[in-house]
């Protein structure tokens, strides 16, 4: 686990394994974009299952407030962490080479009534980190007017865009 910030981080951005990191890394850039402090770690659900459980258990003693968990083919970190956990969990379906991620988004998405996980689609972990932003954003006015100009640029891009094609 290593801290990307010196200040403490709110959010925990964690994933099966290494290998999801590719996929991940756009859920940190994200929270980069917004100043805000996060942690990256792996905390694989079946490789690693005592240490999942603790910092699930332990997230929001330290002080998070969001996790997003990515994983990929069984993918049972988001669940499990939400299993154990008060904060909000947002689940990243990592595609793997088989089922095109499908069975990363079914293992995520499906849960239980009284646990849930916040699913964003195969792959978005961009979404993911702008989902935890607009979250934090809901008791931080500061960070509720970043995300309003953020989506005011998104709105003009798309405008610009359009106006590149009208013909
Ligand atoms: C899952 O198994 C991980 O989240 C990863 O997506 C997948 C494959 O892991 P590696 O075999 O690449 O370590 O638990």
């Amino acid at each position: 686990m290593s801290d990307a910030s010196s200040a403490t981080p709110v959010v925990g951005v964690v994933m099966g394994s290494d290998s999801d990191w590719p996929t991940m890394e756009a859920a940190a850039q994200a929270l980069e974009e917004f100043d805000v402090p996060y942690e990256v770690g792996v905390v694989s659900a079946h490789r690693m299952a005592r240490e999942m459980l603790e910092y699930g258990e332990t997230a929001a003693a330290r002080g998070l407030r969001v996790i997003i968990a990515g994983a990929g083919g069984a993918a049972h970190l988001p669940g499990m962490l939400a299993s154990v956990t008060p904060l909000p969990v947002i689940g990243v379906p990592v595609p793997l080479r088989h089922l095109d991620g499908l069975d990363s988004l079914l293992s995520i998405v499906q849960m239980p009534a009284g646990v849930p996980v916040a699913t964003v689609a195969v792959g978005n972990a961009r979404n993911a980190g702008l989902l935890a932003v607009r979250i934090l954003a809901a008791s931080d006015p500061a960070l509720r007017e970043r995300m309003e100009s953020f989506q005011r640029d998104l709105t003009e891009q798309a405008r610009a865009k359009g106006e590149a094609l009208r013909r």
